[in-house]
């Protein structure tokens, strides 16, 4: 397969202003007729002759130019049209059957509806077409089908048209006023209701809502349609941005590769994402859904109105998107709540992928194929890269900067560097070294040391940076990392801040700029010894390493007035811990948990300022992939042992408080999504999940007791896991009274497969292989396979890793049999095997026997080929 490369880079030599598309559905084809003005672009670089366009997959019905026949030649993936003209008229028809695409790219079928996934490359198995980013063209959409098989028929931008045709047959015609690249193209029909809502924008223009979904679904779309209104008030509000068509629409899919999909005027949703009720739908569940609606509607400005020139710059949309739902997600609930869990998923996705094969830059420099670079670096760390940008501007100038970008790329395809550009510009803040954030891959490690001057009043702190080297980039420049910083007196209160230089002090909060190997600073007129807080707000993707006595860190947990830093400080206390314990037991020594711990978790416990969501978050123990980044090589049974005994330990000695927690939260009144209820219930079955450490009789009955007693599905589920984990009758009954009841609603049988997957205790794996021959299991529902082998797999590492090598054969397996139909899952499910070097010999040969097992199959995916292949290197 061939690399692309990002310095090959040139303009597209010809543009495509119109396409008006005509597309009949039948029952087991369509077919496409696509009429495109193209002409020469005068940008170009070279002039060839030859029109070369992108398609596969499909059946070439015709090709005509100017309304003649026209020279041309097909291979699998491309169409080249012989000595064009500067300026043409050009019709292509093409047959597809999308009831047997189970790709689910391009035009395909999810049970009884025809739907579109155009991102990245699937517009070309719809029709030929030059499908990158950098052409855009305006659309015309004519859809016909039988009525009674698709009364609904839906496409970007406004209907214009509608009307009756001949043997049963109807049509529509959808216009789309904006530009746009063929990855926004959307196309659905079938039998679907909608929920319809209407939203008036702070300049007065009235804009229809509508929510299609199956047939039933319409009581499930009311949190959907709030968090849309929500989300395009916010971005009013905080960005100036209004919404541009006369209708938004959003269509529910069950078969979807991925959450959902931008597409002009048109999203389209995994279900997952849209459906709710108290009854099936988890608070998580309703989180998820308020931010993806929003991230996808967000899109509209970042992303649809200012696309990407090509898809190196991904992370230009996905990036700033993800920075933009972050924030909105921050104003709709508790600010801190909503950092610690970008922070958390930050270091558990995005950290070990910077530290494995797969490790890029934000805005990558080569791809095999582009549907694997949606990663958590261009999403994750790239919303903390803009997020950085934010830091050092500051939100007014950041702000500027935004409107700057909109002003100048409206309506255009750019890039990373126009975006920093326009920040530059809109600020006068100098990125020329940030702009390495874009470049170079890899966590940067952040080693921070105080000393304290009594005599002069001084306190120096020493900053240094290092960048590992990365898979295609041995060297490594420092970078500009903005560091946050304040300092603490002995009664926990902020110290006003006074570096060196400066006439006076300001603020208790500062960034220091970080930019070179060593820094170092200098606050003047310091008291008394102060205890430092860092990287406030989580100011910078790194990893932090401070000489913190266990003292100070739980000073810190305690006083820190910065939410998260306060969080961090319990965090790294607790992570130091259980690697100490770790590493004791692998000196056969025994693992003991200080008393300094348990009383800062009483005293969290205890602290009535705390909201629970926070005390949830602070009780909560570092989790296992942020842990195993830690160590130099990953021990998975002694962090598993190492963190039971913590949990062990804090269960017995505050069993009084877990159970005040768990009878003082008990709840009354019907469900509400509110950040106070999410962390009442997100607190009790913390406490839950405590009490039930010793597996002892009264804790089984009372998590059988809070399962059958639970009132909405988030309690239901908490109960479950904990009932799953306890195993013994109690466990099977739970799982078989869960499965009986709920065998009819798909997306809660998901939970049920995925909280067995993710068991850590029992044999796992037997019983995920008996899952996949259950009659529920679907292999070709991406939602299915993610809840199952993917949940196992990259959410259950004590058990994927046991067992001598026997789930890693399992996922080898699944992954080969899934990407003889879907690549993209394939290759999603693969992931977690590429990590072999950050375990013990063993392991590594075993699984590295799996990927070699892999990349050796025949008929191997791009996508799979290059993860397996990249992973052995
Ligand atoms: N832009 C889409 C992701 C498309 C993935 C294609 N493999 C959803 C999003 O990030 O908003
Ligand atoms: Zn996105």
């Amino acid at each position: 397969p061939r690399t692309i490369r990002r310095d090959d880079y040139t303009p597209p030599p010809f543009l495509i202003d119109t396409v008006d598309l005509v597309v009949e559905l039948f029952a087991d084809s369509a077919k496409v007729v696509s009429r495109m003005a193209v002409r020469r672009n005068p940008a170009a670089v070279a002039k060839p002759a030859d029109l070369v366009l992108d398609g596969k997959k499909m059946d070439l019905l015709s090709v005509s130019l100017d309304g003649r026949a026209a020279a041309h030649e097909a291979t699998p993936e491309t169409l080249a049209i012989r000595a064009v003209p500067d300026r043409f008229t050009l019709e292509i028809a093409t047959r597809l059957r999308p009831q047997d695409n189970a790709e689910l790219t391009g035009l395909y079928k999810s049970r009884d509806i025809f739907c579109t996934q155009c991102e990245a490359e699937g517009f070309r198995r719809i029709t030929y077409f030059l499908d990158r980013p950098d052409v855009m063209a305006r659309y015309t959409t004519r859809i016909t089908a039988e009525k009674s098989l698709a009364p609904v028929l839906l496409s970007n931008g406004n209907l214009v048209e509608r009307g009756e045709l001949d043997g049963g047959r109807h049509f529509a015609v959808w216009e789309d006023p904006f530009p746009k690249p063929s990855y926004l193209f959307a196309l659905v029909a079938g039998p679907l209701d909608c929920l319809e809502d209407r939203f008036t924008t702070r300049s007065g223009r009235e804009v229809t809502l509508r929510i299609y979904v199956r047939p039933g679904d319409v009581p499930r779309c009311d949190h959907a349609m709030e968090s849309l209104k929500k989300s395009m008030k916010w971005d009013e509000d905080v960005y100036g941005l209004e919404y541009d068509l006369d209708t938004f629409m959003i269509v529910a899919i069950d078969d979807f590769n991925m959450g959902a999909m931008e597409n002009k005027g048109l999203n389209v949703f995994n279900s997952k994402l849209v459906l709710a009720n108290p009854e099936t739908a988890t608070d998580l569940d309703y989180h998820s859904i308020e931010a993806v609606i929003a991230h996808e509607y967000f899109h509209n400005w970042t992303g649809n109105r200012v696309t990407c020139r090509d898809w190196f710059q991904l992370s230009l949309k996905e990036g700033l998107t993800v920075l933009r739902d972050q924030q909105f997600s921050a104003d709709m609930g508790s600010a801190a709540d909503a950092r610690i869990d970008d922070v958390r998923r930050l270091r558990a996705a995005q950290f070990p992928e910077d530290a494995g094969p797969m490790a890029h830059p934000v805005r990558p420099d080569s791809y095999i194929e582009i549907n694997n670079f949606y990663t958590a670096t261009v999403y994750q760390k790239g919303a903390e890269v803009v997020r950085m940008m934010h830091t050092l501007l500051g939100p007014e100038r950041f702000r500027k900067g935004m409107d700057l970008y909109f002003q100048r790329h409206d309506g255009q395809a750019v890039t990373c560097d126009d975006f920093a550009n326009a920040m530059e510009d809109a600020s006068g803040v100098d990125l020329a070294q940030f702009r390495l954030w874009y470049a170079q891959a890899g966590t940067p490690d952040l080693k921070v040391e105080g000393r304290y001057d009594a005599a002069a009043r001084r306190y120096t702190m020493t900053v240094d940076q290092s960048l590992r080297r990365t898979p295609g980039q041995p060297d490594k420049k420092p970078m500009h990392i903005p560091l946050s910083v304040g300092l603490l007196d002995g009664a926990g209160r902020d110290l006003p801040l006074k570096l060196a230089g400066e006439a006076a002090a300001g603020g208790t909060t500062r960034v220091l700029d970080v930019r070179n190997p060593r820094d170092v600073f200098v606050f003047e007129d310091v008291p008394e010894k102060p205890v430092a807080s860092l990287l406030r707000g989580f100011s910078a993707p790194v990893k932090l390493q401070a000489p913190r006595s266990e003292e100070e860190l739980t000073f810190l947990m305690a006083h820190d007035s910065d939410p998260f830093a306060r969080w961090e400080a319990g965090q790294q206390l607790g992570a130091r811990l259980i690697l100490d314990m770790v590493a004791a037991r692998k000196a056969g020594k025994p693992m003991v948990v200080p008393d300094l711990f348990v009383d800062a978790i009483r005293r969290t416990l205890d602290d009535q300022r705390l909201d629970r969501s926070f005390i949830a978050d602070a009780v909560t123990l570092p989790g296992l992939a942020f842990l195993g980044e830690l160590m130099p090589e990953i021990d998975i049974e002694g962090m598993w042992a190492a963190q039971q005994r913590v949990r062990g330990v804090l269960s017995q000695q505050l069993a009084d408080r877990w159970s005040s927690v768990y009878d003082a939260n008990h709840g009354s009144g019907p469900y509400r999504f509110s950040p106070e209820e999410v962390g009442r219930r997100r607190l009790r079955s913390t406490a839950l999940s405590y009490l039930s450490t010793d597996k002892g009789e009264a804790a089984r009955r009372r998590a059988v007791e809070y399962f059958e007693n639970a009132k909405n599905m988030t309690e239901q589920v908490a109960g479950l896991g904990v009932l799953a984990e306890l195993g013994g009758a109690e466990g099977d009954a739970a799982l078989g009274a869960f499965h009986e009841r709920w065998k009819g609603e798909p997306l809660v049988l998901d939970k049920w497969f995925g909280i067995q997957a993710r068991t850590p205790t029992g044999d796992t794996l037997q019983r995920v292989k008996q899952l996949v021959d259950h009659p529920s299991y679907d292999r070709k529902n991406p939602n299915r396979v993610y809840s199952l082998i993917g949940a196992f797999a990259s959410g259950n590492p004590v058990q994927f890793h046991a067992g001598g090598g026997a789930g890693y054969r399992f996922l080898a397996d699944q992954v080969l049999a899934t990407d003889r139909f879907n690549p993209q899952v394939a290759a999603r499910l693969l992931a977690p095997l590429g990590s072999w070097r950050r375990y013990d010999a063993g392991r590594q040969t075993l699984m590295k026997r799996e990927l070699a097992r892999i990349v050796a199959e025949k008929g191997l995916s791009r996508d799979v080929f290059e993860i397996a292949s990249k992973s052995l290197d």
